[in-house]
């Protein structure tokens, strides 16, 4: 029973909100996550956030999606790319950008 709500609140996000977007799994009171926001806002980067502390069907959804339980959890066109840590390595490699492209190319706005 857990596992099908999971799956279904999964397919629901990626469906309806991560396919062509930048996603951030996130919470408040989260250093990490206002990092994160910080560095797509100073680049730009419109993102959809999700609080996962207060949808535990969210967070299962995190969980499956990224094998991850720390948040923030980032997604790019529905393809996990870490947290803070890794988005400012991407960032600074400047992978960040070309990923971001690409994403606008199948639906990003
Ligand atoms: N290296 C990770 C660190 C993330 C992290 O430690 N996040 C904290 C919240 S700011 C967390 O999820 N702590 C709960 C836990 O470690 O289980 C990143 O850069 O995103």
């Amino acid at each position: 029973m857990r596992m099908r709500r999971s799956r279904t609140s999964l397919q629901n996000v990626t469906d309806a909100k991560v396919q062509g977007r930048v996603l951030i799994y996130s919470g408040p009171m989260c250093p990490f996550c206002t990092r994160a926001k910080r560095l797509l806002d100073e680049r730009g980067v419109s993102f959809e956030e999700v609080d996962v502390t207060v949808d535990p069907e969210q967070r299962d959804a995190m969980i499956e999606a990224t094998g991850r339980q720390t948040i923030p959890q980032i997604l790019i066109d529905g393809t996990p790319i870490g947290g803070f840590t890794e988005l400012a390595e991407l960032d600074r490699n400047g992978e960040l950008a070309a990923l971001v492209e690409a994403a606008k190319d199948t639906g990003a706005s």
